[in-house]
């Protein structure tokens, strides 16, 4: 790999705390729209769940310990909402807040800079039954509530904020297409969703600046290039508008204080409620972008039993990981540029990047994972392509440091730079997580020589 990059790059790995902490009952941490969507027959593969996940909860040091033989600068993880205030709202938990406080000294201790993300999915189960979940204004009056609790108690600590993670899954998925936690199906709740999750974010912006002044406050985004399947002037129209719902449905409001004209096709603005000053409110500009990339999709128009937006097909002969994503390096370049041309939000992060493949534990105990290294390789290349562009992207985040509970994917989806054997939690870094280690020590060295 190219080893110059610039010294105060940040390199780090990202988690979330439904996906890792496990221990759903412990402590006083309340139910999450997850435990609840777990517990729906059918719902995740094998039925699994993330009450125990890779017990973080109860590993912490041992997983900080493994951060620190990574050499790692920047951690990004999440904070559980229902282990901060079980009801959504109101009283505080005081154990949950100290596991995060005991998390925050140990990444100190380590010289691991901290980018906790407020918001990755967890919803307390009481705001979905009391709100409607994100459905309801209320919910996003009661984030900017949690952000003040959380920003006050533990804003000394973090070097980054980000408000939520990927607010099109938690709005348009969730409740567009049912595919995640609460699970519904209707557009229009998702368009309410996600107008509701950005005046979440919007809310929370100027209570952790004041609180947390030394930190900076972004949002994550998830992108995918999406492309017609064919030159049929369906798929063309069908992939415009999955383009704008996937790729820029967030950005206009953030950016430019207005949303794209271009709708999904049964949509009516008319439908969606905003008050008077909530524009403004979400345009008030986040210090920098999350960007969250892992593949491409093509979009054949017509119906989809999964995908309101058309149904997606397989690139032939692509390179693909085990959920099925095409290895499409180009289009983390292509989005970068693409944001940055006409956006210009400033500093960006790559806060999520990492591939899933079938990892083979080998009689000597070593995972030889040289497709995750690969993946690595070629998509940081063209973070630096575009870099050496002109793009300020000032951080690179692997997804994941430990395997985990991939949503509906349950367990058998394995992301990690460390492997976890789920029956004995042991922990095993992969030939990726040396590999990753050796990449930002000669990164470090190139830049020391080059003083
Ligand atoms: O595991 C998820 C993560 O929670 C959000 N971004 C995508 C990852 C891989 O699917």
């Amino acid at each position: 790999m190219d080893s110059s990059w610039p010294r105060d790059f940040v390199w780090g790995v990202a988690t979330s705390a439904y996906q890792i902490e496990g221990a759903v009952r412990e402590d006083g941490r309340g139910a999450s729209i997850w435990d609840t969507f777990c517990a729906i027959p059918e719902t995740i593969a094998n039925g699994e769940t993330g009450d125990v996940a890779a017990d973080h909860y109860h590993r912490m040091p041992q997983d900080v310990a493994l951060m620190r033989e990574l050499g790692i600068d920047a951690y990004r993880f999440s904070i559980a909402w229902p282990r901060i205030m079980p009801d959504g709202v109101g009283a505080v938990n005081r154990r949950g807040l100290d596991f995060y406080k005991r998390l925050l000294e140990r990444l100190a201790e380590g010289g691991i800079a901290a980018y906790p993300t407020l918001y990755h999915w967890d919803l307390p189960q009481a705001l979905q039954d009391r709100f409607g979940g994100w459905a309801g204004r209320d919910t996003a009056e009661a984030f900017a509530e949690y952000a003040d609790v959380v920003s006050r108690e533990l804003g000394d600590g973090v070097a980054g904020w980000i408000t939520l993670n990927e607010p099109w899954v938690s709005s348009w998925l969730s409740y567009g297409w049912g595919s995640h936690a609460p699970g519904y199906r209707s557009m229009e709740l998702g368009m309410q969703a996600a107008h509701h999750l950005l005046l979440a974010h919007g809310m929370a912006v100027p209570v952790l600046r004041s609180n947390s002044p030394h930190a900076r406050v972004g949002i994550t985004l998830n992108f995918s290039p999406i492309e017609a399947a064919s030159s049929d002037p369906n798929d063309i129209a069908a992939a415009r508008a999955a383009d704008v719902n996937v790729n820029l449905w967030f950005l206009d409001p953030l950016y430019r204080g207005c949303y794209n004209e271009v709708l999904l096709p049964e949509l009516s603005f008319a439908k969606l409620r905003i008050g008077d000053d909530d524009m403004a409110i979400i345009g008030s500009k986040p210090d920098f972008l999350g960007v969250n990339y892992y593949t491409r999709f093509l979009l054949r128009s017509g119906p989809s039993r999964h995908n309101p937006l058309g149904e997606y097909v397989e690139q032939t002969h692509a390179e693909r990981t085990s959920m099925g994503w095409e290895v499409y390096p180009d289009g983390l370049y292509d989005t970068l540029r693409r944001i940055h041309e006409r956006y210009a939000p400033g500093d960006m992060l790559i806060t999520e990047n990492g591939a899933a493949y079938a990892d083979i534990v080998d009689a000597d105990g070593r995972i030889r994972d040289a497709q995750r290294i690969a993946y690595y390789e070629a998509h940081l290349a063209q973070v630096r392509r575009a870099m050496t562009e002109g793009v300020p992207v000032r951080g690179y985040f692997a997804w994941s440091l430990l395997d985990n509970f991939e949503w509906t994917e349950g367990y058998r989806q394995r992301f990690g730079l460390v492997h976890v054997d789920y029956e004995t939690q042991q922990r095993t870094i992969k030939d990726s997580g040396r590999w990753y280690r050796d990449a930002i020590a000669a990164s470090r060295a190139a830049t020391s020589l080059a003083r």
